[in-house]
């Protein structure tokens, strides 16, 4: 090898070192190359092992010639090993370290669930007991207990769901009352409210009694913007000695009260008819948006009307073995899609049922 053919062979190597160098995508193949234009059967070795067969003078020309070679592919290879590995994964190029995670989209309590459990505690918090029982009630528990008489609409196949329990199911009673006392007795049915909690506390337990009701109830009804045939009520009970409606009055207020947060909230009870209270009352409270002055949340009224309430019928505590001449009782019922509807300025029940996030996510 001639000192011209031993510095072409150089110059040549370099440019093709350097590609390489270059188009190595990643450590192993930067490696290969590393081997291939440095190693122990790179150009540099040929030429280094070809200048002992060079004319001593020309001998340092081409040893500075390798070793300038030797310099710019190390370089090359050192600059491109740290390139790659800025790119590798977390560690740089592409990737920003101090941006936040995406999150995770936590789900909440539904609106009524969040307004049930306001509730117990308001009540808890006047020492009353959280008391549930099952939705698809016999006619005992649901009507007849509660003073019900058979022929009352609200046991007509119309107001009532009942279930088919047999492959047939209940068949059509046709139009005369008595037939429809004596079909529906025989069938179970979704509890139209959540009064049979109460019957089977009042079965089960020796007053004196302090319980709420919460809990999801039917009716047979077309749903429309403020009726649904599945909704969910609350109602109170109170049984012991001595209670009058003086009791019954200070309960609701105090828990209106609490209710809505406002010490000024006012109750207004008149007259009305339940078979399993007596006397019994519609039961409203002063609106608390406008104070009385009327506005759209209580039409123009000043008054929110929030349920029903009154002393338990005596044949009601008949029915469950507890002495109407020693025990005395309250009760009081509310819906609570209702008392949501009220507090949010919502107008559409159905909103509630169609689990619509957009909706639900507001509360
Ligand atoms: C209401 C209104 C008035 C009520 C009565 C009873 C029971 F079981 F003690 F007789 N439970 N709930 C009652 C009374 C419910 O809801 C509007």
């Amino acid at each position: 090898m001639t000192l011209t053919e031993a510095l072409r062979t150089l110059v040549e190597a370099e440019a093709a070192a350097l590609g390489a160098v270059a188009a190595a995508a990643d450590a192993a193949a930067l490696d290969a190359a590393e081997r291939d234009w440095l190693g122990k059967r790179s150009p540099a070795v040929v030429v280094t092992e070809a200048i002992k067969g060079l004319a001593p003078d020309e001998r340092p020309q081409a040893g500075q010639a390798v070793g300038a070679y030797r310099g710019r592919i190390g370089d090359a290879v050192a600059a491109r090993r740290t390139e790659l590995a800025d790119r590798s994964p977390g560690a740089g190029a592409g990737i920003d370290l101090t941006l936040g995670g995406h999150g995770r989209r936590r789900g909440h309590l539904h609106l009524v669930t969040q307004i049930r459990r306001e509730l117990e505690d308001i009540f808890v918090g006047l020492g009353y007991r959280v008391a549930e029982g099952p939705e698809v009630e016999d006619d005992w528990h649901n009507f007849e207990a509660l003073n019900i008489p058979p022929a009352h609409p609200a046991r007509s196949m119309q107001d009532t769901i009942y279930v088919a329990l047999g492959a047939d199911g209940p068949e059509d009673p046709g139009a005369g009352t008595e037939h429809i006392a004596e079909h529906i007795a025989e069938h179970m049915m979704l509890r139209t409210h959540t009064s049979p909690v109460q019957i089977r506390t009042m079965e089960t337990q020796a007053p004196p009694i302090y319980v709420v009701a919460p809990g999801r109830t039917y009716r047979n009804e077309t749903l429309d913007a403020r009726h649904s045939p599945a909704f969910h009520q609350m109602e109170c009970l109170a049984v012991d000695r001595g209670l009058t409606m003086a009791d019954l009055f200070g309960t609701i207020e105090a828990f209106a009260r609490r209710l809505f947060d406002d010490d000024s909230v006012r109750t207004r009870f008149r007259s009305d008819f339940f078979p399993y209270t007596e006397p019994s009352a519609e039961l409203a409270v002063s609106c608390v948006f406008c104070r009385g002055d009327g506005c759209r949340v209580c039409s123009h009224t000043g008054w929110i009307e929030l349920g029903g309430c009154g002393m338990v019928d005596p044949n009601v505590f008949r029915a469950v073995g507890i002495d109407p001449e020693e025990w005395q009782g309250f009760a009081f019922g509310f819906g609570l899609e209702r008392i949501a509807m009220i507090r949010y300025g919502i107008n559409e029940i159905r909103t509630f049922f169609d689990n619509d996030l957009r909706f639900l996510e507001q509360y």
